[in-house]
């Protein structure tokens, strides 16, 4: 077991840097082909030598793996797959070692349908298990209780022909939505958060955190566009107005009470919290429950100046040190892939970065993010994603492929066949190549987050007024630009400026920073004092 590492430095989490593990993907230590916990252990210096405070390790639980470990059966167990619970508890002691925490993602909102729990509901109507999950009659047309859908495509009901009753599922039928209702599963949640609290985790990740709680009555949402199961699953989302299904505030009581049990550890909780308008995250955030959520909106601009505008200056005037900022997850095509699949897609990205890493809250890169890395190639039909299998372009597979770490067979990610199939990556996106390198995607990026411990807790002071492609910003001393045209900008500044940090090409005029198109720096001015 590891040691106990409560309050050892209170509030360890305003302005750090997390860095989210996919586990499949990441490192596998068995040559069975899957990233496993020993495997990341294996790889946790590349992640010290990055500069990130923390890892986010996405679910390795007793899973059948419907959704790829979101879809738990045993949330106190580690799966096979991933190793053991020593495993885990080493991975914890080693990771403390190098002064990085680790975070652990909590599913809460549904089970797997082997979850014993759901076992038992379906298999007896009348048993205490039922009610643990949503059970409802037919609609009198004998369809759907109500015109809920997944957010994976088609209605989120499906019906058990033995009972008679549908089942409700925001997600796949395999992925049975508890009731939040019921004393037991609350109970439950507040047993899991302790397990692994007691083996050392500084926080969870919750998953679908604003869904946990439904309408009381399931009313229906109402309809604004025509909805078809055949659509593309964006659109079916848009066609309703998720007013009954999603953000329902009883929600905010049971984070409360999970933040009462992680404050005894100094543990940190950061929601996924899929709320595009800033106001319905503050909501979601009222400071006394979750400590900070994902602010999902810079995932989905267009790369203009007044789109980045947009999803910067309003949500952090709001939500200041309760953001989460990320470019990209296990969940969408990377950053670098919808920014331009190309240099200018990356070097956008790192710009995207530069403007997030002075600004308050924590902020969250995903794994190759660091390598610059564009989506994998996954051939024709050797998608695994359930997604990708409903509607193919909303597949996520092309993210999730393994973690590049040198040149030669499946990139040193393992010494089998990889789980998912991808084109091999070229030897300047591995790990091998760049680590070291001061002018690679790693070195800039590692700069960057020496250079993100530096910045002063200062108000953020918005410097472009509103208007052309430089976005900038500061913050006491501390300057931080981004030119977002594809054509070279310049930014004017005082005499005696010291650039802490510049993207290739960033030059130094006549009291101007000269910044090549796509570029970003961060400098301070000495003689300056905040406005
Ligand atoms: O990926 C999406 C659409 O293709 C999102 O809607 C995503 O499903 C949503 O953000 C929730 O994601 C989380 O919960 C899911 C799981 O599949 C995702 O991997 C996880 O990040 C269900 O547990």
């Amino acid at each position: 077991m590891v040691a106990d590492r409560s309050r050892r430095r209170p509030t360890w989490w305003p302005g750090a840097t997390g860095y989210e593990v996919y586990l499949r993907s990441f490192a596998d230590s068995d040559g069975d082909g899957v990233g496993d916990l020993p495997g990341l252990t294996g790889r946790l210096h590349h992640l010290a030598e990055l500069g990130v405070d923390f890892l986010w390790v996405t679910p390795f639980y007793g899973s059948p793996m419907a959704d790829w470990g979101y879809d738990v059966a045993d949330h106190c167990s580690v799966d096979p797959t991933f190793g053991t619970l020593d495993d885990f508890d080493e991975l914890v002691e080693r990771a403390h070692a190098l002064d990085l925490r680790v975070v652990v993602d909590l599913v809460p909102n549904h089970t797997s349908d082997q979850h014993p729990w759901f076992l038992s509901a379906r298999a007896d109507p009348e048993g205490d298990h039922r009610d643990r999950y949503i059970w409802r009659d037919p609609a009198p047309d004998g369809g759907p209780p109500n015109n809920w859908i997944s957010h994976f495509g088609g209605s989120a009901w499906t019906l058990d022909e033995a009972s008679g009753q549908y089942h409700l599922h925001l997600f796949l039928p395999e992925q049975p939505d508890l009731n939040w209702r019921h004393p037991a599963v609350v109970e439950e949640f507040d047993r899991i958060l302790r397990f692994w609290l007691e083996r050392g985790v500084d926080g969870f990740r919750i998953d679908m955190a604003g869904t946990l709680f439904k309408d009381r009555d399931l009313r229906s949402n109402p309809q604004v566009a025509d909805w078809d199961p055949a659509q593309p699953i964006w659109e079916q989302w848009q066609a309703f107005e998720h007013r009954h299904d999603v953000l329902q505030p009883e929600s905010l009581d049971i984070f409360r009470r999970w933040r009462a049990i992680v404050d005894d550890h100094d543990g940190y909780l950061m929601g996924e919290t899929f709320e595009l308008d800033p106001h319905g995250m503050a909501r979601l955030l009222p400071g006394d429950g979750l400590h900070g959520g994902f602010w999902f909106a810079p995932m989905h601009i267009r790369w203009r100046a007044d789109a980045i505008r947009r999803v910067l200056v309003e949500p952090t005037a709001l939500l200041g040190d309760r953001l989460v900022w990320a470019t990209g997850s296990h969940d969408i095509a990377r950053a670098p892939t919808r920014l331009g699949a190309d240099a200018a897609g990356r070097q956008r990205t790192l710009a995207l970065n530069v403007l997030l890493a002075g600004l308050p809250g924590v902020l969250v890169l995903y794994q190759g993010e660091e390598l610059g890395l564009v989506d994998g190639d996954v051939p024709e039909g050797a998608g695994l994603d359930p997604v990708g299998a409903t509607d193919g372009a909303a597949g996520r597979d092309g993210c999730r492929t393994p973690m590049p770490w040198s040149q030669g067979p499946a990139n040193g990610f393992t010494t089998g066949a990889p789980w998912l199939r991808s084109a091999e990556r070229q030897p300047e996106e591995t790990a091998a190549h760049q680590v070291g390198r001061r002018e690679s995607w790693f070195g800039h990026y590692q700069r960057l987050l020496a250079v993100r411990r530096q910045v002063p807790d200062e108000p953020v002071d918005w410097i472009d007024g509103g208007e052309g492609p430089v976005v900038a910003y500061r913050r006491g001393v501390m300057h931080v630009a981004a030119n977002t045209s594809d054509e070279a900008s310049a930014i004017e500044v005082d005499a005696d400026v010291t650039l802490e940090f510049a993207t290739p090409g960033v030059a130094l005029g006549e009291q101007a920073l000269l910044l090549p198109p796509r570029a970003a720096a961060i400098w301070t001015t000495t003689g300056d004092e905040p406005a």
